[in-house]
């Protein structure tokens, strides 16, 4: 058996199996982790703050721009953790596979931390195209993953620590191979330095297996010092892992980065593609609103501290209209610019005599669905470009956009930007 591992592992061996290209790509790997655990968390805190959070409301894009780089930095995550798994593969013919209880605990940790990655990103890009054909609920899931991901990053990066600080400099990596290569790591004893490639101990191990990946006959069989094969076949990998993160990055992007747009081939919303312009993720049929939206007797009721007031369409027209130019940005990834006029809200506020501190339930004709009722803290609430809109790029908002009023705020994700008011309340703790 012992022998059977050894004979795949050497089958395995190629030049960009080397724990060097394994830190590059981890590195890399890591930051977009990092990245997409940032924004996330920033998306998740939007969508449900603690009561004592309040947003920044500029610049009015900011969504648009945590949210499109949560998702093209997800995106990434696919070559990037190929790759990955591609260097580190023969690492999983080890013999015996579980030397002890702390090497189980290791291995136990990285099937985890793999198979939590795969499913975290599939996910996430599945979600993108707005297909949930799972029995889960996506969003609390996702969310739970990326801290279940975070915790096993900093575990994994404290196991790896030792081959980490050894090949995070490029030169010292290639001094070490080089010394290291010079002597004969061919006879099975060697194995045993391969088996702890991945274990993390120090001096000399690591280094001496990239020798003996490097002696190995089919790439480098004359020669024990770094070939010139080895280094074009290094650079060859990263380039061909480099150019299919720019594809995958660069035909998504577009969705939400404009300039991008021409070549957004695989993104799921094109710019400019629906009712006024603007994609429509939640039609007014399936909101089952296409009745009370339409109805003449249609109402915006705004409440505060006992107060009430009910405008209808007129009335809201009547009132000072402002225009605004501001992005829908979709958690899903896509965002669209567009311009908005209609009543700010902070002035209807005034109307009712609404306390500046307060926050603001959103209520829409919806009568089920999770998006029925968004909540407001008063940084929007009060913040001129926040609008009751009633037109859009220059028209009477079309029913699917929110006829006959909808919210529309700065650095918002789309999904609390409600459409088909109906009643807009102070919130009193
Ligand atoms: N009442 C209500 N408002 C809603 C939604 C909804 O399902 N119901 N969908 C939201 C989501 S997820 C987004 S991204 C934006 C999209 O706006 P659009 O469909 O007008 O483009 O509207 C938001 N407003
Ligand atoms: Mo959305």
């Amino acid at each position: 058996m012992r022998r059977m591992m050894y004979e795949a592992q050497r089958a395995l061996a190629s030049p960009v199996r080397n724990p060097r290209l394994a830190v590059v790509t981890g590195r890399l790997l890591g930051a977009a982790f990092i990245v997409c655990f940032g924004t996330g968390l920033y998306s998740h805190f939007l969508q449900e703050p603690l009561p004592w959070m309040r947003f920044p409301t500029r610049p009015a894009s900011l969504y648009q721009i945590t949210q499109g780089t949560h998702i093209v930095a997800g995106i990434a995550c696919f070559p990037l953790l190929l790759a990955k798994l591609y260097i580190v593969f023969p690492d999983l013919f080890q013999w015996p596979p579980v030397k002890s209880f702390l090497h189980l605990l290791e291995r136990a940790s990285i099937a985890l931390f793999v198979g939590a990655s795969l499913v975290q990103i599939t996910i996430g890009l599945i979600n993108t195209y707005q297909w949930y054909p799972w029995p889960f609920p996506f969003r609390e899931v996702h969310y739970a993953l990326g801290w279940v991901l975070v915790g096993l990053l900093v575990l994994h990066i404290g196991i790896k620590l030792p081959i980490i600080t050894r090949f995070w400099n490029g030169r010292a990596a290639a001094e070490h191979e080089a010394t290291d290569a010079a002597s004969d790591v061919e006879s099975p004893a060697d194995v045993e330095a391969v088996r702890l490639w991945g274990s993390g101990r120090p001096s000399g191990v690591t280094g001496r297996l990239i020798a003996w990946i490097d002696a190995t006959p089919s790439f480098v069989s004359e020669t024990k010092t770094v070939s010139e094969t080895t280094t074009v076949s290094r650079r060859g990998f990263l380039t061909t892992v480099g150019i299919a993160c720019a594809a995958v990055v660069g035909l998504t992007a577009g969705q939400t980065f404009a300039p991008l747009d021409a070549v957004n081939v695989f993104g799921p919303r094109k710019k400019g593609v629906g009712p006024q312009g603007l994609p429509v993720n939640r039609t007014a049929e399936e909101a089952k609103v296409t009745a009370s939206a339409v109805a003449a007797g249609w109402v915006l009721t705004l409440a505060a501290g006992g107060v009430e007031r009910s405008f209808s369409r007129a009335e809201l027209e009547a009132l000072p209209q402002t225009e605004v130019e501001l992005p829908i940005a979709c958690v899903e990834g896509w965002s669209q610019l567009a311009l908005w006029r209609g009543v700010r809200l902070s002035e209807l506020a005034d109307l009712v005599g609404a306390d500046t501190g307060a926050s603001f339930r959103l209520i829409s004709l919806e009568e089920r669905g999770s998006f029925k009722k968004t909540e407001m803290g008063p940084e929007y609430v009060r913040d001129p470009l926040t609008l009751v809109a009633l037109e859009l790029n220059g028209e009477t908002l079309d029913l699917q956009h929110g006829y006959p009023a909808r919210m529309i705020a700065p650095g918002r994700p789309g999904v609390l930007q409600t459409k088909w008011l109906s009643r807009i309340e102070a919130i009193t703790a």
